[in-house]
Formats: structure tokens, C-alpha cells, sequence
């Protein structure tokens, strides 16, 4: 991603970087201006809402994490719930 940004979304004290593949998609719909998005993530789809700036599993909506866009080099969790050593 470009200027050194990622994406990343909330965990439970902390914040987890996207994978790589899912970064690429919400940075190409965030940039070309789309409000939302939907991803395919571990088998569950997701709708990304750039306005809210959430993530809410598709089929319960009750499911929802805050993402943001931010710096690479903020303190994270990981990477997609794989542990950071
Ligand atoms: N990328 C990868 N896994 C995800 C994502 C995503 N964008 N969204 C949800 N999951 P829910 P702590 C997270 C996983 O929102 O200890 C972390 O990656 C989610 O994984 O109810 O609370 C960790 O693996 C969860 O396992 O649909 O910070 C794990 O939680 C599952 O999908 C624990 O993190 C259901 O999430």
C-alpha cells in the first residue's frame, strides 16, 4: 500500500492488520471512492463500511469490529490472528 498504510481491524486490547490480499481490496475500493466493499474472509463474508468505518459479518451484522486506516508502524496485534512474536 502506498506511503506506508495499512488496514486493520479491532481486536479485543489492540489492533490487527488485514492480510495482505484483503488490504489490496479495501485500499483499491476505499481509493477508487466506493462507500463499502464486501470481503471474503476465513469462509465468512464481510461488508466493510468506509462511512462507518466497520466491519459487520454479512449474515449478523451483530458481528462488528472497527477498522481504520493507518500507518504500518503503529503497535499491533498481528497480522490476520497470527500472533506477533
Ligand atoms: N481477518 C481475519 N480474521 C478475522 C477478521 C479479519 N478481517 N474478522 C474477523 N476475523 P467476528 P483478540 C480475530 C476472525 O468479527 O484476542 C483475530 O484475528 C476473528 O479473529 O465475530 O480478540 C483473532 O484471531 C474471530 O476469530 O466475525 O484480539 C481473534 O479474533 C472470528 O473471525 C482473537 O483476537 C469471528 O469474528
Amino acid at each position: 500500500l502506498p506511503g506506508g498504510y495499512q488496514w486493520f481491524y479491532e481486536g479485543r486490547n489492540g489492533w490487527w492488520q488485514y492480510d495482505e490480499r484483503t488490504s489490496q481490496e479495501l485500499e483499491a475500493a476505499y481509493g477508487s471512492g466506493q462507500r463499502a466493499c464486501e470481503v471474503l474472509v476465513a469462509g465468512f463474508l464481510y461488508i466493510i463500511d468506509f462511512d462507518r468505518m466497520v466491519q459487520l459479518r454479512r449474515n449478523d451484522p451483530s458481528r462488528r469490529r472497527r477498522i481504520k486506516r493507518d500507518l504500518s508502524s503503529i503497535p499491533k496485534k498481528g497480522v490476520a490472528g497470527i500472533k506477533l512474536p
